[in-house]
C-alpha cells in the first residue's frame, strides 16, 4: 500500500536542512528516520540499499521511490508539487538560473564543507590537513562571494520571491563556523539570510538541529 508520507533521513546540522525545510514550506506530510553517523550507520548495509553513497540526505517517495542527493530531491519535490511554487517551473523564464545555482550550491561550496571538516578524507598525511582546512576556508569564502554577487531579488535569491534557492543558501550559511564575519562583507546573503531565518517553518526545523 502507498504511505501517506515522505520519509527523510536525516542528522542534525546536515544537508537535510534543506529539504526538511522544503518539505514544511510546501506543508507536504512528511517523517524523520534519523541515521546515526556517529555510530556509523550511514555504512551499514541496511543503509547502503536507502542509499548507496552511505548520505544523507535520502528521501523516500509515497510510492516507495527513495533517493539521495539534496539537489535532485529539491528537484524532484518541485516537479511532484508544482503548485507550490518554490521551484521555477521548467519553462520558466527563472528556471535556468535558479538551476545554475543549485547545482553550483550542492556541487561546489556543500562539497568544500567535506574538506574543511574532513582533510583526513583527502590526504593521509595529518601534517598537511591545517592547510587544507586553510584552503577550504579560503575557497569557501571566494564561493560565498559568487552567491552573493549572483542574488538577483531582495531579500531572496530570485527577483520573483521565495524560492529553495533561499533555503540552500542558508543552509550553506548555517554550515560555516564564522558566520558573522562571512555576513558582514556580503550584504545580500546577509539579508537573505535574516529572511529566510524569520520564517516561522525554518524557526521549527532548526531546532530539531539544535536539539
Ligand atoms: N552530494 C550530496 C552530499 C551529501 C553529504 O555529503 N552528506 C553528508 C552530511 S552533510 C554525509 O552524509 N556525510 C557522510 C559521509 O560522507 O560519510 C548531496 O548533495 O546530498
Amino acid at each position: 500500500m502507498e504511505s501517506v508520507e515522505y520519509s527523510l533521513f536525516w542528522e542534525a546540522m546536515s544537508g537535510a536542512l534543506v529539504v526538511e525545510v522544503l518539505l514544511e514550506e510546501m506543508g507536504l506530510p512528511y517523517s524523520l528516520k534519523p541515521v546515526d553517523m556517529a555510530a556509523g550507520e550511514h555504512r551499514s548495509k541496511a543503509y547502503l540499499k536507502i542509499n548507496p553513497t552511505g548520505q544523507v540526505p535520502a528521501l523516500s517517495f509515497p510510492d516507495g521511490t527513495i533517493i539521495g542527493e539534496s539537489a535532485a530531491i529539491v528537484l524532484s519535490l518541485g516537479d511532484r508539487h508544482p503548485e507550490t511554487g518554490y521551484i521555477p517551473r521548467p519553462n520558466g523564464r527563472e528556471r535556468p538560473v535558479f538551476l545554475r545555482w543549485l547545482i553550483f550550491m550542492a556541487a561546489s561550496p556543500y562539497m568544500t564543507f567535506v574538506q574543511l571538516n574532513h582533510p583526513e578524507r583527502f590526504i593521509d598525511d595529518t601534517a598537511a590537513h591545517d592547510a587544507l582546512v586553510d584552503n577550504a576556508r579560503c575557497r569557501l569564502l571566494t564561493q560565498f562571494d559568487a552567491i552573493d554577487s549572483a542574488i538577483s531579488g531582495s531579500p531572496f535569491f530570485l527577483p520573483s520571491g521565495v524560492t529553495a534557492l533561499d533555503f540552500y543558501a542558508f543552509m550553506l550559511v548555517i554550515f560555516f563556523p564564522e558566520r558573522e564575519r562571512l555576513l558582514v562583507d556580503r550584504p545580500k546573503l546577509h539579508d537573505l539570510f535574516i529572511a529566510v531565518s524569520e520564517r516561522q517553518t525554518v524557526q521549527k526545523v532548526i531546532q530539531m538541529h539544535k536539539a
